[in-house]
């Protein structure tokens, strides 16, 4: 290669480099700042709809109403699967160990969907019969 033609090249690449940052850098702030609601309801003994798909980088608003009688949400930050004291995959504005799902009523919870994996959620409050088997699933897709 002619020393002329390499100069040329390195400015081409020059010239690239700050573009090729500026469009993952505005990628990175399109998936943080994309909010979206999503309903769910609770009832004896099923939350739906299930699973729940959201795409990664999401910021979330899970409505949960709970129609017929008061449930439970209880969900670990952590994939099923991950091994403790990994990075959480879903960031909640607030955690809790357990949200309590009044009857009648709707309850927010937001969070950030950071890694892409299946997160298992379950009814934390005695509410009958089938209530150990009352569960459901966020899908966060790539
Ligand atoms: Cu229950």
């Amino acid at each position: 290669m002619t020393k002329s033609a390499s100069f040329s090249l390195l400015r081409i690449m020059a010239l690239l480099a700050p573009a090729v940052f500026c469009l993952q850098a505005g990628r990175t702030l399109a998936q943080t700042q994309e909010t979206q609601a999503i309903e769910v309801t609770a009832k004896k003994y099923e939350y739906s709809p299930a699973p729940i798909h959201i795409k990664r980088g999401t910021k979330v608003q899970l409505k949960i109403t709970a129609a017929d009688h008061d449930h439970g949400f209880k969900i670990a930050a952590l994939p099923d699967g991950a091994v403790p004291g990994a990075t959480p995959g879903l960031v909640f504005v607030s955690a809790q160990d357990c949200w309590q799902l009044k009857k009648g009523e709707t309850t927010t919870i937001e969070f950030v969907a950071q890694t892409e994996g299946k997160y298992t959620f379950r009814c934390c409050h005695t509410c009958g019969l089938g209530h150990r088997g009352m569960k459901g699933q966020i899908v966060v897709d790539q």
